[in-house]
């Protein structure tokens, strides 16, 4: 289908050989990935040149779910003409996405077909560990590795209190590095989730140093950067869209805007990635139906009495299982407007029923 020059093209955009093109592809449609989304467009790179094409009319209907439509990330066909357009969206192997801030439940795609996802978090006033248990339960629904970087070590001569501070709500698996982004000595450690074939999105608030990673990897300052504010560290929202970028390392990285809200999905599992310890505490509760409340025999609370299990830890487990039953609702309602409850009750709706009792 592709010739050896097409794919040599390709692979300097991140195309590699999990992308399958579908069998019926219409011949003369042409490969290429969403780097920008805009309102009004978008622009692909063809792996030799970027331009700017518009969705096929059927991506643009105000009843589509809008992670159905093309995102940053995304390998898609277009079918040539003097308005070359994007025909079809080819099969993701990752997507990473959050709910939409407000009262209507809506998805998200912050970025698809990445292989790892750089939560960035940076050693000054926004450092908060915390916070982490939120990214990484949507990571962990993404599909893709995630990776914790601590920026501005530069500015740390002790980092172990920290670093330990950070291990305790990270599963033992969980890469951390500690960064200064603006040295490119520094951040080489990242360049194995760069190397050819392989996307990196970067994710973390304003002022971490998203942009400044970027441009730091890129070698270029193709990207604007802002100090922080003085007294609380807080980023000025510089960067406003999200853009992928070639990296001189063969690999393609996405720069986002600072996220000021995280909400989740509904499609997250906090038990079987982040809070795996708390899912074997309760399942050693006396009574299956345990609430951790003051139930004889609750493993939870006999965890948190002698020490073992951090309050804070608990309650932050607590809110989060809350909002994610309270989202998967919504999902599911979604899902059943628009008739593909199915789908749900296979995949999601069983795991669901399991879990929480939910319908
Ligand atoms: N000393 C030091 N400063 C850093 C580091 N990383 C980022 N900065 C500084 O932090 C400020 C904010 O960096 P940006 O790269 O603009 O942050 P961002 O994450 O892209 O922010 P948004 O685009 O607003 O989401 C800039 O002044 C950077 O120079 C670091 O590792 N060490
Ligand atoms: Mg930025
Ligand atoms: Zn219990």
């Amino acid at each position: 289908m592709l010739t050896p020059e097409t794919r040599a093209r390709l692979a300097r955009i991140g195309w590699s050989d999990a992308i399958v093109l579908p069998e019926d592809a219409p011949a003369g449609h042409l490969p290429a990935r969403v780097i920008i989304q805009h309102r009004n467009g978008y622009v692909v790179h063809d792996g030799a040149n970027e331009f700017t094409v518009q969705p096929a009319p059927r991506f643009l209907k105000r009843s589509l779910d809008p992670i159905e439509r093309p995102a940053v990330g995304d390998f898609v066909l277009l079918k040539p003409g003097k308005h070359a357009q994007i025909e079809t969206v080819l099969p993701r192997h990752a997507t990473l996405s959050r709910a939409a801030a407000g009262e209507r439940y809506q998805r998200q795609l912050i970025a698809t077909n990445v292989d790892s996802v750089l939560v960035l978090m940076g050693l000054d006033g926004d450092f908060n560990p915390r916070r982490l248990e939120r990214y990484l339960a949507l990571i962990q629904a993404s599909g893709a590795t995630c990776v914790v970087v601590l920026t501005k070590a530069d500015r740390h001569d002790d980092l172990d209190a920290l670093l330990a501070d950070v291990a305790d709500v990270l599963p033992p698996d969980i890469i951390v590095h500690a960064v200064n982004a603006k040295d490119a000595q520094s951040v080489a450690v990242l360049h194995p989730y760069l190397g050819p074939g392989r996307t990196a999105v970067l994710v973390g608030s304003s002022g971490v140093g998203k942009s400044t990673l970027t441009n730091t990897l890129l070698g270029e300052e193709r990207q604007a950067t802002k100090a922080v504010r003085e007294h609380d560290s807080r980023g000025r929202h510089t960067t406003t869209f999200r853009a992928l970028i070639a990296l001189p390392q063969g690999g393609c990285l996405i720069d986002t805007p600072g996220m000021r809200e995280l909400k989740l999905t509904g499609e997250e599992d906090l038990e079987a990635g982040q809070f795996a310890d708390i899912d074997s505490l309760a399942m050693q509760c006396r009574f299956g139906d345990c609430a951790h409340r003051s139930e004889p025999g609750c493993a939870v609370r006999a965890a948190l009495d002698s020490g073992e299990l951090d309050p804070e830890r608990w309650a932050s487990y607590q809110k989060l299982r809350d909002e994610l039953q309270a989202q998967a609702g919504n999902l599911e309602a979604q899902l059943k407007r628009k008739g593909e409850a199915k789908v749900l009750n296979k995949a999601l709706g069983k795991r669901l029923t399991e879990k929480y009792g939910h319908r």
